[in-house]
């Protein structure tokens, strides 16, 4: 990872952070101001700041964000009830860390979404 941004640093241990999975491409962890009962960010260790910025040889990483977020609810036990994935890019989108992450939000039911 070239940036440095908040997670880059979760990355590297030296801010803490609880997280709860990892791999060669992924780390994950609870997010600092959760927003459902359950709320984990899953983050590639590759340098992409935003869902536009991501070039085609980088594009198998959101898969792998997704998959490793799928297999969290599962293995947690609420993929049966249920839960959402949120990307947010750039100002409109409400990004406010500029290394790409995926949102895992779950564990009661989720208003609708929008303005
Ligand atoms: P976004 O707004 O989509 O860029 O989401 C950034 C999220 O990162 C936001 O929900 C709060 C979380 N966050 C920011 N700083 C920290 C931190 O130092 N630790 C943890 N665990 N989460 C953080």
């Amino acid at each position: 990872m070239s940036e440095d941004t908040i997670f880059h640093r979760i990355l590297r241990r030296e801010i803490p952070a609880d997280i709860v999975y990892e791999d060669d491409e992924v780390f994950a962890f609870r997010d600092i101001a959760p927003q459902a009962p359950v709320h984990v960010l899953f983050v590639p260790k590759e340098s992409v700041r935003t869902l536009d910025a991501m070039q085609s040889s980088q594009s198998h990483l959101v898969g792998k964000l997704a998959y490793a977020a799928a297999e969290f609810a599962r293995k947690e036990g609420f993929a049966d009830d249920g839960y959402r994935v949120v990307i947010n890019c750039n100002a409109h989108g409400g990004q406010t860390v500029f290394q790409l992450h995926l949102h895992l939000l779950a564990g009661a039911p989720l208003g609708r979404f929008g303005t």
